[in-house]
């Protein structure tokens, strides 16, 4: 990789979490991101969620069928199915077979459309067998949702209560511990002992460049409200630390989640930060405020296809220290969606 305060030349990311939706809105958002990316790890908690290798088959589909009317030939969906108390281990095989990538795991009520996610992961363990047994990565969203605990401490008591038995039980299972958002993550993966390529971690954007006073500055901001929920300054910190510190365990995911403007705008707003338009940009303001954008291509290039065992893109892009307006609003469907940064200038370009 060559540096210099105006160029980074990189190898071509991908986005290694990404929420594309489905029907009239998909189009827009899958633009903006095969601008940037070249492949996505497509989530899948569509209403109804995409819980077997058919769903996943037919949804591809209809993004492949996208692409091709959007002109887009450089970027490919990785499928991912959803995980409930009643997957079966045969549902793996299936999905192996026809290419998918991973699982997720959503506790039961803990983000946008997860209600159908897992109650109890004892439920689980003849599927989280099977995907031991094929190498099927387990992609977890990792909160604990019992209402008697704080909304802030969610991340940390999901480690101690649910991921640490999990990985005892499963030593040799591919994890990622999806958009961390804790100092408490980013050290439980940087520190865990594990068999290399086992336990992984991805953050978001928003989590590198904002803390909580972000949601409350001056009024409630719900562009700013995501789940998990940013944190203090001190896990920003940890995060930042994590993402620019060169260990292959930490890469990047969006977890860009489009809702139309009002349903963000609204009484009891949706949760979700819609980076998709201008990600890399933040990416490279969060890596540059610590003087370490020389580590920006192994997070954002190499680590993820590494831990998933795909091959390293090879296609170069630019990003240049070249001011752009983030518009107030884009185009969703037949709504309007507001993303990161609406209105503003950010430093960093793709050029
Ligand atoms: N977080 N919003 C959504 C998903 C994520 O937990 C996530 O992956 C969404 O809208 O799908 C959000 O805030
Ligand atoms: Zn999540
Ligand atoms: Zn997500």
């Amino acid at each position: 990789m060559s540096n210099s305060p105006l160029h980074i030349e990189l190898i071509q990311p991908d986005d290694w979490h990404l929420h594309i939706r489905d029907g009239e809105v998909m189009k827009d958002v899958l633009a903006d991101t095969a601008q940037q990316f070249a492949r996505a790890i497509i989530m899948p908690n569509l209403k109804p969620p995409v819980t077997t290798a058919d769903l996943a088959k037919a949804y591809r589909t209809r993004i492949e069928s996208n692409l091709k009317s959007l002109g887009i030939s450089s970027f490919t969906p990785l499928m991912t199915l959803y995980l409930t108390d009643n997957t079966s281990a045969d549902e793996v095989h299936k999905a192996k077979a026809e290419g998918i990538v991973a699982f997720k795991l959503y506790p039961a009520g803990a983000t946008t459309n997860s209600d159908a996610g897992v109650s109890d992961i004892k439920r689980c363990y003849k599927v989280l067998e099977a995907m031991q047994s094929v190498g099927m990565p387990l992609l977890v969203h990792g909160e604990v949702t019992t209402a008697q605990i704080d909304i802030f401490d969610r991340e940390a008591v999901f480690i101690d209560t649910v991921l640490e038995p999990l990985r005892k039980d499963f030593p040799g299972l591919k994890i990622v511990f999806e958009h961390i958002t804790t100092k408490q993550a980013a050290h439980y993966v940087r520190d865990a002992a594990t068999p290399s390529n086992t336990l992984a971690a991805t953050i978001t954007p928003q989590h590198l460049l904002m803390n909580r006073n972000a949601i409350f500055s001056g009024g409630i901001r719900p562009h700013h409200y995501c789940l998990p929920v940013l944190k203090r300054e001190e896990h920003r910190v940890a995060l930042l630390e994590a993402a620019t510190s060169g260990n292959p365990r930490f890469f990047l995911g969006t977890d860009s989640a489009p809702h139309a403007k009002g349903d963000k705008e609204t009484a009891c707003g949706c949760a979700g930060c819609y980076s998709a338009f201008n990600a890399l940009g933040l990416y490279a303001e969060a890596f540059e405020s610590v003087g370490k954008l020389d580590k920006l291509e192994g997070f954002a290039s190499f680590f993820g296809p590494d831990f998933y065992s795909l091959p390293r893109n090879t296609k170069k892009i630019t990003l240049a220290k070249q001011a752009q307006k983030i518009p107030a609003e884009l185009p969703l469907g037949n709504d309007t969606i507001v993303p990161l940064r609406a209105g503003e200038t950010i430093a960093w370009s793709l050029i």
